[in-house]
Protein backbone atom coordinates (compact mmCIF):
# COMPACT_ATOMS: atom_id res chain seq x y z
CA UNK A 1 0.00 0.00 0.00
CA UNK A 2 1.66 3.63 -1.04
CA UNK A 3 2.32 5.53 2.07
CA UNK A 4 3.84 3.03 3.97
CA UNK A 5 7.74 2.91 4.44
CA UNK A 6 9.44 0.67 6.59
CA UNK A 7 13.25 1.59 6.97
CA UNK A 8 14.79 -2.22 8.24
CA UNK A 9 17.55 -1.68 10.27
CA UNK A 10 17.56 2.24 11.02
CA UNK A 11 18.71 2.05 14.30
CA UNK A 12 21.65 0.41 15.13
CA UNK A 13 21.95 -2.18 18.30
CA UNK A 14 23.84 0.76 20.06
CA UNK A 15 20.71 3.16 19.44
CA UNK A 16 18.04 0.57 20.21
CA UNK A 17 20.12 0.03 23.56
CA UNK A 18 19.97 3.52 24.24
CA UNK A 19 16.56 3.91 23.22
CA UNK A 20 15.27 0.96 25.74
CA UNK A 21 17.48 2.67 28.56
CA UNK A 22 15.26 6.11 27.76
CA UNK A 23 11.75 4.12 27.50
CA UNK A 24 12.71 2.46 30.77
CA UNK A 25 13.05 6.23 31.95
CA UNK A 26 9.86 7.15 30.62
CA UNK A 27 8.35 4.25 32.12
CA UNK A 28 9.75 5.54 35.65
CA UNK A 29 7.98 8.55 35.61
CA UNK A 30 4.54 7.06 34.26
CA UNK A 31 4.41 3.76 34.25
CA UNK A 32 2.69 1.26 31.76
CA UNK A 33 -0.90 0.78 32.43
CA UNK A 34 -3.34 -1.47 30.72
CA UNK A 35 -5.52 0.45 28.52
CA UNK A 36 -9.71 -0.32 28.98
CA UNK A 37 -12.12 -0.36 25.85
CA UNK A 38 -14.94 2.31 26.00
CA UNK A 39 -16.66 -1.53 26.34
CA UNK A 40 -14.98 -2.45 29.31
CA UNK A 41 -12.14 -4.98 27.68
CA UNK A 42 -9.06 -4.84 29.07
CA UNK A 43 -6.24 -4.51 25.99
CA UNK A 44 -3.26 -6.87 25.74
CA UNK A 45 -1.01 -3.95 25.17
CA UNK A 46 0.40 -2.00 27.77
CA UNK A 47 1.12 1.75 27.55
CA UNK A 48 2.40 4.89 28.90
CA UNK A 49 3.76 7.53 26.69
CA UNK A 50 5.96 10.66 26.88
CA UNK A 51 5.50 14.19 25.49
CA UNK A 52 2.43 17.07 25.58
CA UNK A 53 -0.12 14.32 25.41
CA UNK A 54 -0.50 10.73 25.93
CA UNK A 55 -3.20 8.35 24.57
CA UNK A 56 -5.53 6.70 26.94
CA UNK A 57 -8.14 4.56 26.83
CA UNK A 58 -10.91 3.45 29.65
CA UNK A 59 -14.77 2.93 30.21
CA UNK A 60 -14.99 7.08 28.99
CA UNK A 61 -13.68 6.12 25.86
CA UNK A 62 -10.62 7.30 24.10
CA UNK A 63 -8.78 10.12 23.26
CA UNK A 64 -5.63 12.30 24.29
CA UNK A 65 -4.95 13.40 27.66
CA UNK A 66 -1.74 15.55 28.49
CA UNK A 67 -1.87 13.95 31.34
CA UNK A 68 -1.35 10.29 33.07
CA UNK A 69 -4.06 8.33 34.67
CA UNK A 70 -1.82 9.08 37.80
CA UNK A 71 -2.29 12.35 37.75
CA UNK A 72 1.14 13.23 36.57
CA UNK A 73 2.40 15.10 33.41
CA UNK A 74 4.12 12.57 30.90
CA UNK A 75 7.74 13.06 30.91
CA UNK A 76 9.36 14.23 27.72
CA UNK A 77 10.16 12.68 24.67
CA UNK A 78 13.69 11.90 24.80
CA UNK A 79 16.42 13.15 22.41
CA UNK A 80 16.13 9.63 21.08
CA UNK A 81 13.21 9.48 19.50
CA UNK A 82 13.04 12.83 18.25
CA UNK A 83 16.22 12.43 16.01
CA UNK A 84 14.18 9.27 14.39
CA UNK A 85 11.76 11.87 13.73
CA UNK A 86 13.57 14.43 12.32
CA UNK A 87 15.53 12.25 10.15
CA UNK A 88 12.84 10.41 8.68
CA UNK A 89 9.08 12.10 9.40
CA UNK A 90 9.73 14.75 6.28
CA UNK A 91 7.90 17.06 7.74
CA UNK A 92 8.84 20.10 10.18
CA UNK A 93 6.69 20.17 12.92
CA UNK A 94 7.83 18.45 16.13
CA UNK A 95 5.52 15.53 17.08
CA UNK A 96 3.28 16.10 20.33
CA UNK A 97 2.88 12.17 21.48
CA UNK A 98 5.37 9.17 21.83
CA UNK A 99 2.68 6.54 22.49
CA UNK A 100 4.85 3.52 24.17
CA UNK A 101 3.07 0.09 23.41
CA UNK A 102 4.65 -2.70 25.40
CA UNK A 103 3.44 -6.49 24.00
CA UNK A 104 4.43 -9.13 26.87
CA UNK A 105 3.53 -12.83 26.02
CA UNK A 106 0.28 -13.20 23.74
CA UNK A 107 -0.28 -9.20 23.19
CA UNK A 108 -1.73 -8.05 19.99
CA UNK A 109 -3.53 -5.14 18.61
CA UNK A 110 -7.10 -5.52 16.77
CA UNK A 111 -7.50 -3.91 13.46
CA UNK A 112 -8.15 -0.35 13.67
CA UNK A 113 -7.42 3.65 12.40
CA UNK A 114 -5.40 5.80 13.92
CA UNK A 115 -8.02 8.93 13.36
CA UNK A 116 -7.88 10.86 16.94
CA UNK A 117 -5.25 13.27 15.42
CA UNK A 118 -6.49 16.56 13.93
CA UNK A 119 -4.74 16.60 11.08
CA UNK A 120 -4.07 13.62 9.26
CA UNK A 121 -1.77 14.70 6.61
CA UNK A 122 0.97 14.81 9.45
CA UNK A 123 2.58 10.98 9.69
CA UNK A 124 2.90 9.00 12.00
CA UNK A 125 6.20 7.29 12.73
CA UNK A 126 6.68 3.98 14.24
CA UNK A 127 9.96 2.46 16.06
CA UNK A 128 10.45 -1.41 16.76
CA UNK A 129 12.13 -2.80 19.61
CA UNK A 130 12.45 -6.44 20.80
CA UNK A 131 10.58 -9.13 19.66
CA UNK A 132 9.66 -9.58 15.84
CA UNK A 133 6.08 -8.73 15.24
CA UNK A 134 3.72 -9.87 12.66
CA UNK A 135 2.14 -6.53 11.12
CA UNK A 136 -0.60 -6.41 9.15
CA UNK A 137 -2.08 -3.43 6.85
CA UNK A 138 -5.09 -2.84 4.89
CA UNK A 139 -6.85 -0.21 3.11
CA UNK A 140 -9.25 2.60 4.44
CA UNK A 141 -12.47 0.19 4.32
CA UNK A 142 -12.37 -2.37 6.80
CA UNK A 143 -13.07 -5.98 5.91
CA UNK A 144 -10.99 -4.94 2.57
CA UNK A 145 -7.85 -7.40 2.05
CA UNK A 146 -4.69 -6.84 4.11
CA UNK A 147 -1.08 -7.86 3.85
CA UNK A 148 1.25 -8.87 6.34
CA UNK A 149 4.69 -7.98 7.11
CA UNK A 150 7.44 -8.20 9.73
CA UNK A 151 8.45 -5.77 12.05
CA UNK A 152 12.23 -6.63 13.66
CA UNK A 153 13.92 -4.52 16.45
CA UNK A 154 15.54 -1.58 15.19
CA UNK A 155 13.09 -1.31 11.98
CA UNK A 156 11.42 2.52 11.29
CA UNK A 157 7.93 2.46 9.55
CA UNK A 158 6.57 5.80 8.71
CA UNK A 159 3.18 6.11 7.49
CA UNK A 160 1.53 8.89 5.85
CA UNK A 161 -0.61 9.53 2.67
CA UNK A 162 -2.64 7.01 1.92
CA UNK A 163 -1.88 4.40 4.37
CA UNK A 164 -2.19 7.04 6.91
CA UNK A 165 -6.22 6.47 7.46
CA UNK A 166 -5.29 2.24 6.97
CA UNK A 167 -6.35 -0.56 8.86
CA UNK A 168 -3.54 -1.73 10.60
CA UNK A 169 -2.83 -4.11 13.52
CA UNK A 170 0.00 -6.28 15.08
CA UNK A 171 -1.44 -10.10 14.87
CA UNK A 172 1.08 -11.45 17.05
CA UNK A 173 4.82 -11.12 18.60
CA UNK A 174 7.42 -14.15 18.12
CA UNK A 175 8.75 -15.13 21.35
CA UNK A 176 12.40 -15.04 21.83
CA UNK A 177 13.33 -13.54 18.65
CA UNK A 178 15.32 -11.11 20.17
CA UNK A 179 17.76 -10.64 22.92
CA UNK A 180 17.06 -6.47 23.37
CA UNK A 181 14.46 -6.89 26.29
CA UNK A 182 16.03 -8.68 29.08
CA UNK A 183 12.38 -9.65 29.81
CA UNK A 184 11.34 -10.37 26.07
CA UNK A 185 8.56 -8.65 24.52
CA UNK A 186 8.56 -6.14 22.40
CA UNK A 187 7.76 -2.32 22.42
CA UNK A 188 7.06 -0.23 19.69
CA UNK A 189 7.06 3.84 19.76
CA UNK A 190 4.62 6.11 17.66
CA UNK A 191 4.99 9.97 16.99
CA UNK A 192 2.37 11.82 16.19
CA UNK A 193 1.14 15.62 15.77
CA UNK A 194 -1.94 15.68 17.63
CA UNK A 195 -3.80 19.08 17.63
C1 LIG B 1 -0.67 2.69 9.92
N1 LIG B 1 0.70 0.37 16.97
O1 LIG B 1 -0.21 2.43 18.48
S1 LIG B 1 2.84 0.55 14.67
C2 LIG B 1 -0.85 2.15 17.45
O2 LIG B 1 3.18 -1.98 16.61
C3 LIG B 1 -0.42 1.01 16.62
O3 LIG B 1 2.23 -1.18 18.37
C4 LIG B 1 1.17 -0.81 16.33
O4 LIG B 1 -1.06 0.69 15.68
C5 LIG B 1 2.29 -1.37 17.15
O5 LIG B 1 -1.82 2.79 17.05
C6 LIG B 1 1.54 -0.61 14.92
C7 LIG B 1 2.65 0.91 12.96
C8 LIG B 1 1.57 1.91 12.67
C9 LIG B 1 1.31 2.95 13.52
C10 LIG B 1 0.38 3.90 13.18
C11 LIG B 1 -0.29 3.83 11.97
C12 LIG B 1 0.91 1.81 11.49
C13 LIG B 1 -0.02 2.77 11.12
C14 LIG B 1 -1.20 4.82 11.58
C15 LIG B 1 -1.81 4.72 10.35
C16 LIG B 1 -1.55 3.66 9.53
FE1 LIG C 1 -2.49 2.29 15.24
Amino acid sequence: MGGVAVWAGWLSPAAQAQMVADVRAVAAAAPFFTPETPRGQKMSVRMTAAGDYGWVSDRRGYRYERRHPSGVAWPPIPGSVLAVWRALSGVDRAPQCCLVNWYGEGAKMGLHQDRDEADLAMPVVSISLGDDALFRVGGTVRGGPTRSVWLRSGDVAVLGGAARLAYHGIDRVRPGSSTLLPRGGRINLTLRVVD
